[in-house]
């Protein structure tokens, strides 16, 4: 009988705080391919519409510590939206994507951005994202308008690309590093991983084991 390689809680022990994303936008925008690329460096080009909801994992490490990613990725579809907005009050940030290349997909970031404010906890931090920079012959919404919009709200704006692995990591980890400051500064609702040693505990519940343990 073979000896397990890595026990549960060695696994469990393998980060120092949990933080919660979650990508919304409209329908075919990006959101799957941002987090497929950010979570597994690949892209594909045949759209698979998300239903209802979806996650991935990825550990990152911020100043010494060990940061886990839980990235949830809604589905834009309508008729997800009753399952969709559950999970908008777990989110710590909230990437708000649009297609750099769907006029619409921009107009309706503002629907996107009353959302948060019904369903999300008030300190969330977002970022707006211009999905689809890869495609300058077909942009039409400006760069000059998304910063503006993204102005508007305090919040910051990258354009990225999915496909040619533009600005993900930087939006992801710009992200991270925003809620990092934020929660450690107010030592609130940062799920840190009891098992690791030197690492405060902020009161928050115990992240589970088993099972997603990326
Ligand atoms: N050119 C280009 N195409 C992209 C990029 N990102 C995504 N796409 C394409 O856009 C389509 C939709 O991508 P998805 O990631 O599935 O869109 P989504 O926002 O998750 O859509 P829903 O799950 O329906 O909400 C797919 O055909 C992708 O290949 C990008 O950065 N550049
Ligand atoms: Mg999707």
């Amino acid at each position: 009988m073979s000896a397990p390689s890595v026990t549960s809680a060695n696994k469990s022990a393998a980060y120092d705080y949990l933080i919660k994303l979650l990508l919304i936008g409209d329908s075919g925008v990006g959101k799957s391919c941002l987090l497929l690329r950010f979570s597994e460096d690949s892209f594909t080009p045949s759209f698979i519409t998300t239903i209802g909801i979806d996650f991935k994992i990825r550990t990152i490490e911020l100043e010494g510590k060990r940061i886990k990613l839980q990235i949830w990725d809604t589905a834009g579809q309508e008729r997800f939206r009753t399952i969709t907005t559950a999970y908008y009050r777990g989110a710590m940030g909230i990437l708000l994507v649009y297609d750099v290349t769907d006029e619409k997909s921009f107009g309706n970031i503002r629907n996107w951005i009353r959302n948060i404010e019904q369903h999300a906890t008030e300190s969330v931090n977002k970022m707006l994202i211009g999905n689809k920079c890869d495609l300058p012959e077909k942009k039409v919404v400006d760069s000059s308008r998304g910063k503006a919009l993204a102005d508007e709200h305090g919040i910051k704006f990258l354009e990225t690309s999915a496909k040619n692995s533009i600005n993900v990591e930087e939006a992801f980890i710009s992200l991270a590093k925003d809620i990092k400051k934020r929660i450690i500064d107010n030592k609130d609702e940062l799920v840190s991983n009891p098992q690791t040693n030197g690492t405060q505990n902020l009161g928050a519940p115990k992240p589970k084991t088993g099972g997603c343990e990326c």
